[in-house]
Parts: structure tokens; sequence; C-alpha cells
């Protein structure tokens, strides 16, 4: 009898144990960190928000429709899905909208100028871009230009 309350309290004790060990790794590091290209983070990690937008993008799309922000605003898209995710500038598959020049001869970005990734971000990662043109300007996922969505910058 005494053995199998023991045994049970041990049980307990493990269980909750280990649940505020888990709950405190997920949740300490998530501050005031970036959320570029950790490999290493948990996908169901919280994300911190702070003034920047993030639409997340899962196997059936962008999360926001529509997102208003000001000139000069981050936006970041995360990839949340089970494949890469190329967002970039209407229209598909050119480009041309947001920077007037097509794919072809803005990518590879690296002014980060061109409203384009460039290059399918995989899966867990993340792509971010700096709006300094007013304008509603709409986005797709270049490798599934049915996933698509808008940025209005004011
Ligand atoms: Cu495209």
């Amino acid at each position: 009898m005494n053995k199998i309350f023991i045994t049970i309290l041990i049980l307990i004790i493990v269980v909750l144990g280990s649940y505020f060990l888990l709950k405190t790794k997920v949740e300490a590091p998530t501050t005031e960190a970036p959320i570029t290209s950790d490999k290493s983070t948990t996908p169901d990690k919280p994300i911190t928000v702070d003034q920047n937008a993030v639409i997340i993008y899962s196997d059936t799309g962008y999360s926001t429709a529509t997102l208003n922000v000001k000139v000069g605003d981050t936006v970041t898209w995360k990839n949340n899905s089970s494949s890469n995710m190329w967002t970039a500038s209407g229209m598909h598959p050119s480009h041309v909208v947001y920077s007037s020049t097509a794919l072809t001869a803005h990518c590879p970005d690296v002014l980060g100028t061109a409203f384009d990734a460039c290059k399918g971000i995989a899966p867990g990662d993340s792509w971010s871009f700096v709006f300094n043109k007013v304008g509603g300007w709409g986005y797709h996922n270049h490798l599934k230009a049915s996933h698509f969505g808008k940025v209005i910058v004011e």
C-alpha cells in the first residue's frame, strides 16, 4: 500500500518537474531575439511582434489577407508551411509592380529594395522586407502563386 503511494507521488513529481522545465525552456529565450533563420527554435514557439508586423505562411496560404503598415515599417513573413516560401511583389511571374524591374534584373536583391525574396525560404525560416514606398502592394508565393496577400503602406 505504502509502496504504491510513494510510486504515484514520485510519478507526479517527475511529471510536474518536466512540465515546468520544458515550459521555462520554451518561454525563456524569446524576449528580444529576431525571428530570422534560427533553425534551433521550436516551431510552436511564440513570436514576439514588437511594432513590426509578422505574417504567417502556412500550407493554406498567408495568415493576413491585407496588412496596413507605415512607410519604413518592416514586415516579416514566417514560413510555417511544409514547403519553401518565395514571397514576392506582383505580378507573377515577373514581380515588376513594386520595383519596376523584373526578377531577372533585381534578383538577387542585395539592397533589399525590390520586395522579392528572390529565393525559396525554407520551412521554419522567415524573410523580412522594409517598405519605403507608399501604396497597396500585392504579393504572392512565387512557388505557389495561388497564395497571395496585400500590404498597404501609408
Ligand atoms: Cu511570382
